[in-house]
């Protein structure tokens, strides 16, 4: 029934989409990404790789980690070992696009600091804030992977091409 009324929902403007290789597809509205433990970043400076722009500070996000999320949709579990060849493309609504891979997420501690947030210093973060913002808090410049309006999250699993 849960994941029935998940997909209910799934044309709420602010869902974010986990689609792809997943054992079921989900779609969070914001209200639901809060259902899930949250965890609280510590505040840093946003800055650009590509021109090292100082954006500015930013006060602690609160949130769910990617890798609940993940968990939740579940990675198939058909072929041995499949899920540690998978990676996973975060998406915002303009198309901009950012890579994780499995073995980043969970098996190294840069997994434990990406969120998706939706509060960020005690604030609730609406959709004009541009929320739901995935960012990874342990990158050394934090902006690239600071995803504004993040709409889908894709699983895809790699093979070698030759
Ligand atoms: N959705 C979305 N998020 C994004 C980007 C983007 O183009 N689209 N650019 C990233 C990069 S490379 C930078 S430097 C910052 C720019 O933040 P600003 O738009 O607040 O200046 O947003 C990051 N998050
Ligand atoms: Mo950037």
């Amino acid at each position: 029934m849960e994941s029935i009324d998940r997909m209910a929902e799934a044309t709420v403007d602010d869902a974010l989409l986990l689609c792809g290789r997943f054992q079921r597809p989900l779609s969070f509205s914001l209200e639901q990404l809060k259902r899930y433990e949250s965890v609280t970043a510590t505040p840093f400076d946003l800055r650009c790789y590509t021109t090292n722009r100082f954006i500015g500070n930013v006060d602690a996000y609160r949130g769910v980690r990617l890798t609940t999320l993940i968990s939740e949709a579940g990675l198939p579990s058909d072929v041995p070992g499949e899920f540690k060849r998978t990676v996973f493309i975060a998406v915002g609504q303009d198309g901009y696009v950012v890579t994780f891979s499995w073995h980043e997420l969970f098996n190294t501690p840069i997994g434990e600091n990406v969120l998706v947030a939706y509060e960020c210093g005690g604030r609730r973060l609406d959709a004009d804030d541009g929320a739901p913002i995935l960012f990874s808090g342990s990158d050394i410049l934090p902006a690239p992977r600071h995803v504004k309006r993040l709409a889908r999250i894709e699983a895809r699993v790699l093979t070698p091409s030759a």
